[in-house]
Order: C-alpha cells, then sequence, then structure tokens
C-alpha cells in the first residue's frame, strides 16, 4: 500500500504542474476524473482524445469516466487534441510523462497518429485504438465500429420502406465531411444509388452540426418539401433537420433516417420514441468494453483479441423499447452456469487439435457446461450436431463452420428455438444479413493472414531473376480460411509483377492432404516451381516429407510459406526445411468463453472478435519455439 500511496502522492503533484502546464499553454485538458478521490491508484489510463467538438467524442469520454469508477484502483487522465494532430502528439508525450501504464485513442490523423502510436506501443505501453484505426498492427487492441456498414444499413432501411415505387431522398453532407461522416455516406450510397425509383437530393452544410443541417433544410424547402425522407449521418444534424421540419410545418410529411443512435436526451433513440426520427442505426460507442479490455490487458489476461468490431443495430418504433430496456438492463454476469452446444470441425490439423484443447479447457474455467460434437469435416454431421442441441435446449450454440454457405436453414431453426448462435474460428454467408442469424464472429482475419504470406515473399524472395512461380496448397473447398486466405495473398500477389500463381490445389488441411498435392503435381510435371504457398502447416510438412523423397531440398530449391504457426512449424524453421509461418492463433477458448458469458448476461455482441497474430520466419524461430502455447 505504501507504493500506492508514494505513486499516488507524486501523481497529485504531477497533476498539479502538467494541467497548470496546458491550461497556460491554451491547451485543454478535462481534469482528473475524481481527482479528490483519497482511492489507491494501482494503473493509470491515459485517454487522448481528437476533438470534443463532435457528440460522439464526448459521449466516448463520459463512458469511459463512468466505467472506470467500477474498478477501485485505476484512474484516467483525458486530453483534447482540439483536431490537431501536433497537440495530440503532444498530449501523448504529457501523458507518458504523467505516467500512464496504458493509453486509449482516438487519432486525429490516422498517418501521423499511426507512427505515434507504433513509438508507445514499442516502448511497452500498451495502446488501445478506438473509433479510428490506423495502419498496419502496432497497437494492442482495436475496438470501433465499422460505419461503412451503419451507413449501409440506413440505406437497406431505407430502400426496405420506400418499397417499389421508390422516392426522394435528401442526403444531408458535412463539407466537409468528417472520416466517419465520409465512411456512412460511402456505405449509404452503396446500398442505394442503384435502388430503382430512388433520387438523392445532395445538400451540403457548413458543419456536421445541429445548427447547419437546421438552417440548410429550411433554405432548401422547395426541394425538401417534394421528398419523402431526409438521411441524416449523425444525431446532431438530425436534430436539427427534426427542428427545421418542425418549423416548416413539414414533419408529418417527411422523415428522417440517422446515425448513432445515441442514448441522451434528443438524441437518437429518444428522438425515434418522441417519433421525430424513422429509424436511426445506432453506433455502438464502446467505452465499455474499452475499459473491461483494459483492466484485462494491466492485469496480463490471456484472451484479448486485436480488433473489437463493434455490432450496430436499427432502431424504429418497432423495436424502440426493447432497445432502451437492453441499455437500462442489468448486465451483470451471474455466475450461473452455462449449457454451450460446440459443432467442431474435426481433427484434420494440430492447429485444429490446440484449438478444442483451448476451448474444453476454457469451458471448465468459466463455469461453462460444454458438449463438444467432433463433426470430421462433415457439413451434414454439423447439421446433426446442431438440430441435437436445439433439441437438447442448450443456452448457446457454437460452430466452427466446416464450409461458409449452406446454414440458413438450420440457423433459422436456431433462431425460431430462442438459441443464439455464434460463429467460432471460421464464418459462414448467409442469403440476409438483416436476419441476423448469427450473434458474432470470433476468429482470425483471414484475408489479412494471406496479405502476411505474400509480403513476406516479396521482402524476403527476389524476384529480378524473373518471374517466380508459385504452388498454393489450399485447405478445404469453400471453407472461409480457404477463400479468404487465397483472396487476401492474390491482393498483395497483384501488387507484385515478378510472382505468378503457376499451379493451385486443395489439400484439405491434412499433412496427407499436402503430400497428395505434391505427388500428383510430380506425376505430370518436372519440379520448376521457386515458391510453395501453404494455407496450414499441415499440409505443408506433408509436402517437405515428399518433396525430400523426390531429392527435392525443402527452403533451399523451393522456399515454403504455410499459415497457423505451430509448434510443429517452428520445429521445421529450426530444421531448416519450412522458411516462413504466419500466426493463426487457435487458442481463442478464453475469448469464446468470455463472449459467451456477456451474452447470457445480456451485454451487446460485437460484430467481429479478431484475434492477435504475428509473422515467424527461420530468423526468429529459435528465439520464439520455446515460447509457444500450441
Ligand atoms: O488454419 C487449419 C485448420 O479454420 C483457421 O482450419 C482454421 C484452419 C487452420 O484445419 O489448420
Amino acid at each position: 500500500m505504501k507504493m500506492l500511496k508514494e505513486k499516488w502522492h507524486i501523481l497529485s503533484a504531477l497533476a498539479v504542474m502538467v494541467l497548470a502546464a496546458l491550461t497556460i499553454g491554451g491547451c485543454h485538458m478535462i481534469p482528473l476524473g475524481d481527482s479528490g478521490s483519497q482511492k489507491g491508484v494501482a494503473s493509470i489510463i491515459g485517454v487522448s482524445q481528437a476533438n470534443m467538438r463532435e457528440e460522439w467524442r464526448v459521449a466516448l469520454i463520459n463512458e469511459l469516466r463512468e466505467e472506470t469508477e467500477k474498478y477501485e484502483d485505476i484512474q484516467i487522465v483525458t486530453t483534447d487534441a482540439t483536431g490537431s494532430a501536433a497537440k495530440q502528439v503532444q498530449d501523448i508525450d504529457n501523458l507518458i510523462g504523467y505516467g500512464m501504464d496504458l493509453l486509449i485513442i482516438s487519432p486525429c490523423d490516422e498517418k501521423i497518429m499511426g507512427e505515434k502510436i507504433k513509438e508507445v506501443y514499442d516502448s511497452g505501453i500498451p495502446v488501445i485504438v478506438m473509433d479510428r484505426s490506423v495502419e498496419g498492427f502496432d497497437y494492442t487492441l482495436y475496438i470501433g465500429p465499422d460505419n461503412g456498414v451503419i451507413g449501409q444499413q440506413a440505406g437497406s432501411y431505407i430502400i426496405d420502406h420506400l418499397g417499389d415505387k421508390g422516392g426522394d431522398v435528401v442526403v444531408l453532407q458535412g463539407n466537409p465531411a468528417s472520416v466517419q461522416g465520409t465512411e456512412r455516406l460511402s456505405g449509404f450510397k452503396g446500398a442505394i444509388e442503384n435502388a430503382p425509383g430512388i433520387t438523392l437530393h445532395e445538400v451540403y452544410l457548413a458543419a456536421e452540426s445541429k445548427d447547419a443541417a437546421y438552417d440548410i433544410v429550411v433554405t432548401a424547402k422547395n426541394i425538401v418539401e417534394n421528398s419523402d425522407i431526409i438521411f441524416a449521418y449523425s444525431d446532431s444534424m438530425a436534430l436539427g433537420a427534426c427542428d427545421a421540419l418542425k418549423a416548416l410545418g413539414l414533419d408529418n410529411k417527411v422523415m428522417i433516417v440517422d446515425c448513432d443512435g445515441f442514448k441522451g436526451a434528443d438524441e437518437g433513440i429518444d428522438l425515434v420514441s418522441q417519433g421525430r426520427l424513422m429509424a436511426t442505426v445506432s453506433c455502438p460507442i464502446g467505452g465499455k468494453e474499452a475499459i473491461d479490455y483494459a483492466f484485462s490487458i494491466l492485469n496480463n489476461e490471456s484472451g484479448v483479441p486485436k480488433q473489437v468490431i463493434l455490432r450496430s443495430n436499427i432502431i424504429d418504433k418497432s423495436n424502440v423499447e426493447e432497445n432502451l430496456n437492453r441499455i437500462n438492463a442489468d448486465t451483470s454476469d451471474d455466475g450461473r452456469k452455462i449449457k454451450v452446444g460446440y459443432s467442431q470441425v474435426g481433427q484434420e490439423s494440430n492447429w485444429r487439435l490446440a484449438n478444442t484443447k483451448s476451448i474444453e479447457e476454457s469451458a471448465k474455467a468459466f463455469n461453462i457446461d460444454l458438449h463438444m460434437e467432433i463433426a470430421d469435416q462433415s457439413q451434414e454431421k454439423q447439421f446433426e450436431a446442431i438440430r441435437s442441441f436445439i433439441k437438447e435446449g442448450v443456452d448457446v450454440i457454437v460452430v466452427s463452420p466446416v464450409v461458409e454457405t449452406g446454414w440458413d436453414e438450420v440457423l433459422r431453426e436456431a433462431k425460431a428455438a430462442g438459441i443464439p448462435v455464434i460463429m467460432s474460428d471460421r464464418n459462414v454467408l448467409v442469403e440476409n444479413r438483416e436476419e441476423n442469424l448469427t450473434t458474432t464472429y470470433l476468429g482470425a482475419d483471414f484475408v489479412e493472414e494471406g496479405r502476411r504470406a505474400m509480403r513476406w515473399i516479396r521482402d524476403n524472395v527476389d524476384s529480378t531473376g524473373g518471374d517466380m512461380k508459385i504452388m498454393e496448397i489450399m485447405g478445404n473447398v469453400g471453407a472461409s480460411p480457404t477463400e479468404e486466405r487465397d483472396a487476401g495473398f492474390r491482393e498483395i500477389l497483384e501488387e507484385n509483377p515478378g510472382y505468378e500463381i503457376s499451379y493451385s490445389a486443395y489439400g484439405d488441411f491434412t499433412f496427407d492432404g499436402g503430400k497428395k498435392v505434391i505427388r500428383e503435381y510430380l506425376e505430370k510435371n518436372e519440379w520448376d516451381i521457386d515458391i510453395i504457398f501453404s494455407q496450414n502447416d499441415d499440409m505443408a510438412l506433408g509436402a517437405i516429407e515428399e518433396l525430400k523423397a523426390h531429392g527435392i531440398k525443402p527452403d533451399e530449391d523451393v522456399k515454403i510459406i504455410s499459415v497457423d504457426a505451430t509448434t510443429e512449424a517452428f520445429e521445421a524453421m529450426v530444421r531448416g526445411e519450412l522458411s516462413c509461418a504466419v500466426e493463426c492463433n487457435p487458442i481463442i477458448g478464453p475469448q469464446l468463453m468470455k463472449a459467451i458469458r456477456d451474452l447470457c448476461s445480456g451485454k451487446q455482441m460485437p460484430f467481429r472478435i479478431i484475434t492477435d497474430e504475428k509473422v515467424y520466419d527461420q530468423s526468429v524461430a529459435e528465439d520464439y519455439i520455446r515460447k509457444r502455447r500450441y
């Protein structure tokens, strides 16, 4: 406790100096949350907000402060960059000088702040990036909404409302639009601009504000009065439009659809419940999630993901009460035992065995009664398992789907039974996203894994000697990792003309599958391949065995890059046979079980949770092999 007191006294003294400095410098620093409190402070969280002009940003600070109050020994110190990247850099340096243990930042400028965030992250201070992501992955965790999806949802809602007859839609646009506004507009236009019979009327506001929206709606009266709907991509703009329609006597003729869906007075949800907004698309703020994950990070807990994409919902008069109840509901976890039915793909790879082990061990630790069925890569067996879980009346169903498509019918049966379904490790493609047949997806960014594999090749396998021929060994047909790793790999391949995929075949993610691809190639061809990209380690190791049987030296005659980064892959890199392994972390048990407990406590599930992953090659294999957890 002595240490704590010292830290607190030093911090108090520092606080006065830093506060004075910032105030003198004309900077605006929101004072310590509860600077008069005597509570012991074990951790200081520095919060660097881009600006405090936008309602969303004020809401974030408020949510962070509210949530911090639940943690006795955490203090937050917040700064306002007033929209200046230079000031935000200075704010961060001040927070470092102040002794922060973790940084939460909503960046002003993705490029400039990306470099500063990397500097802080590399210094060993965990960084949670919020709302606007930065290039690369040099941060601890990203939490934010998908603003493109938010705009898309608003567009789809308007299309459904106008129906076949179509109509006229006035689109309020900031000039210039903020990053968030631009992304929402892009999603909105992507959804609506080709809809039959719909005409868009774009009007430009001097600012993304209530007053500017009021002024433009009044000024554009002749357009507005002949339109059906106004689209505003923020609550503040929508409120201005509401007031203007009222002043023009058009509030019963023209409807408004907006984005943000905040819960305060005269904000999105309130305006819907007042009948002044037809619908709002919620933009979850993420402050609560940020503090919860910050606590886990500061306590070195496992299961912290790399990205959490927050879920946005359409709220209109049909569900506004339900949403208000959910927002105000008590979502504390009562710790009760939860029954989970898990349909697992199979036992096809070392990755899968590690994944199953992680899930089984975490279930015990989280008081989850787990009933797992192994499907041996058969979708039919997965359907049978899911139907048996429905009959059993489990609380939650989790599926790691062997392929992406064909799930709509069985997922509708689970929904009809009132049983939520979480997609784990792999994802599915459903006919209509708005049916919300799955609750969330927890797993890797396979597209990024494919990009990383090709980036390593670009940076480590010289192509100046002419076109480098690549053999791609793919997983099982129709699986999301197969499709998405291939897509990410080809995206970077197209940027590098010195390489080409000259042969591609499926190996089903198994050791024997990898052997078979090499054997069949050599039955028909002389060996002329320079690089093998294998979509998992097991197929790569099978390929290596077959190559050696034909006198072809792995890593010498042909570079081999695989995905998963299992211990067996590290052993092959140490032996000098495998060239590179892109990590795909199977240990998602803790995150999955936390998501299940949150779901059963009534918390809003993120739209997507993406795991943390790196790239390893022979230059570091020895250093890491003893630390591998799978
Ligand atoms: O790469 C492979 C397993 O779905 C990410 O499936 C998983 C993949 C993994 O068989 O080893």
